[in-house]
């Protein structure tokens, strides 16, 4: 395990022990405290829309203990990685715990991934079992698992959610649980060498939408102060219900506070198989939904059919949007369609997470990103030489603190370009800092198109466009172009019945005040933009698609 993490130097790991940043056991001996505690209390709700199924905070623990056992029995133990590709089930939360306490690393691969990212992953991070459902969403994982195993040598074992099929070489969650408790006979499970709470719990997925992902290491310690304090910041209580509406693998859902901090007060934890309205309205309704987290795209989607439902989310107090940058004007309608307050999250997978507070008013919590969660989190705001920025302007943001990593697992090479040689990661993002101490979200750092000589900013670009009546999504993206080198492409989706041409674009953009060489070249009109597997607007594919 320890070869690939970058530990923090130890000068700075004792100022975050000693200031109580890093506290407490592994995360796995924290469910036992929670069981104790909270014990009858519902952990979890999972299940399909129909047929609910509830876990009591004791019930969790003991079928973690009974899987942990069953994957004892396979020889699975500390340090070896899982590639995890389970969507929103009871099987994520048990397997998850359940691989924890036995000291192995779970790898949190996304359900929309698929054999490139998988078999990546897996590859780079050694993994030695494949987790899987059966089907998902008409998918029959059973076979892409098939493909892996035969691409990647390390992977002994496939573990199924539901019917493992006719494949022998495939192994049951459910037999194995079965084994597990009749192994343990009543007896908790302990991994045989103790658990460092200073290692690697989790390795989480980059969500940079260039190149390959990459994999981020975090301990017990970090990811631990990650949730609860995420938990604090959003006054999550036992009386809360967390929504996990977003994919459970993803750091916002799991720990933003998601659901580890949910766990972490007593909450309840429910599952959405899938994001869409239908069934997250219809869950809300049912458990009184009180805190949920969603992606921009999404937030539009639910926001669009609410108008159209007038559904009961009376429940919902807080909405949590990140993940990438949230339009105002969307942000606006939060309150007065859904009825909860929201609240934006600017975070990443490496680390440093931002949170507009509960008290921060609507007008605050619907123009800025918030601030860092950590009075110890240190930002930059720099310019191309890594010199800060005047007071105000915008600049790449770089961060260390307790709980951003000091470089990716296995990627020495990236890691001298990705982190500075004083241990800031540079996030690619571009930022500036208002007077007050809020960060907003200016653009990527790469994202800007070279139209000949000019720097044109895509989100720049795209703030303008969005605010046209007609528009309701736009990306903007380079084109090839002989004479500019790259020309300027608006793709944007449209309202309900309208229409719109280039040249009307132009004349509303020059009428904002825009400059001549900011104009988009090309406009194209798309019914929807594609989108990551979380949820993102995907450059990628559309500079494939349209570049
Ligand atoms: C979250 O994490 P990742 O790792 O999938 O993506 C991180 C990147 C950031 O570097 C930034 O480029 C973008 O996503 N981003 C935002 C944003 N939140 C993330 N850009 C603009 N506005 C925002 N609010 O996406 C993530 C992790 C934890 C909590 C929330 C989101």
């Amino acid at each position: 395990m320890g070869e690939g993490f970058v530990p923090w130097p130890a000068e700075f790991a004792d100022r975050y022990r000693e200031a109580g940043y890093w506290e407490g056991g592994p995360l796995a001996d924290r469910l036992r405290d929670w069981a104790q505690r909270y014990g009858a209390a519902t952990a979890l709700v999972g299940g399909p829309p129909g047929a609910p199924v509830r876990r009591s905070y004791a019930e969790l623990d003991e079928a973690v203990d009974d899987l942990a056992a069953g994957l004892a029995g396979l020889g699975l133990g500390a340090g070896d990685r899982v590639v995890l590709h389970l969507p929103n089930r009871i099987e994520f939360v048990t397997l998850l715990f359940a691989l924890l306490r036995l000291g192995a690393i779970p790898v949190l691969t996304l359900p929309a991934h698929r054999r490139v990212e998988i078999e990546h992953l897996a590859r780079l991070s050694g993994a030695v079992a494949y987790a899987i459902p059966d089907r998902h969403e008409g998918f029959d994982h059973r076979v892409l698992a098939g493909e892996i195993v035969a691409a990647v040598p390390s992977i002994r074992h496939v573990l199924v959610a539901g019917d493992a099929g006719a494949s022998t070489a495939f192994t049951g969650l459910a037999g194995l649980a079965a084994a597990g408790a009749a192994a343990r006979g009543g007896r908790p499970v302990t991994s045989p060498e103790p658990v460092d709470p200073a290692g690697v719990a989790v390795l989480l997925i980059s969500g940079g939408t260039t190149g390959k992902p990459k994999l981020i290491a975090r301990t017990h310690w970090d990811y631990a102060y990650n949730a609860a304090a995420s938990a604090r910041l959003c006054g999550l209580s036992g009386s809360d219900v967390y929504l996990v509406a977003l994919p459970a693998a993803h750091n916002f859902p799991l720990a933003c506070p998601g659901l580890l901090g949910a766990f972490g007060v007593g909450a309840t934890v429910v599952l959405a198989c899938a994001p869409s309205p239908e069934i997250a309205f219809e869950l809300i309704a049912r458990e009184r939904v009180t805190v949920t987290a969603l992606v921009p795209a999404l937030a539009r989607i639910w926001v669009t059919a609410a108008g159209w439902e007038g559904p009961d989310t009376t429940s919902l107090r807080l909405l949590q949007v990140g993940g990438a940058k949230l339009d105002e004007a969307l942000a606006r309608q939060i309150r007065p369609v859904l009825g909860a307050a929201v609240q934006q999250v600017f975070g990443m997978a490496e680390g440093l997470l931002n949170y507009t507070r509960l008290d921060d008013g609507d007008e605050l919590a619907c123009t800025s990103q918030g601030r860092p969660l950590a009075a110890a989190d240190e930002i930059r705001v720099v310019d191309e030489d890594g010199l800060d920025v005047p007071a105000g302007a915008t600049g790449e943001l770089w961060t260390r603190g307790p709980y951003t990593i000091r470089g990716y697992y296995r990627a020495a090479e990236h890691n001298a370009t990705a982190f500075t040689p004083d241990g800031y990661y540079r996030t690619g993002d571009l930022v500036r800092r208002t007077a007050e101490g809020n960060l907003v979200v200016e653009g990527r750092i790469k994202d800007v198109i070279n139209r000949s000589g000019e720097n044109v900013s895509a989100t720049e670009l795209e703030e303008h466009l969005l605010a046209h009546r007609a528009i309701v999504q736009a990306a903007v993206i380079a084109a090839a172009d002989e004479q500019l080198g790259e020309s300027v492409r608006a793709v944007v989706v449209l309202g309900a019945g309208e229409s719109i041409k280039l040249k009307n674009v132009k004349t509303y953009l020059r009428e904002r005040g825009l400059a001549r060489f900011m104009l988009p070249d090309l406009l194209t009109v798309v019914d929807e933009l594609p989108l990551t597997a979380i949820g993102k607007i995907d450059k990628r594919e559309l500079r494939r698609r349209f570049g």
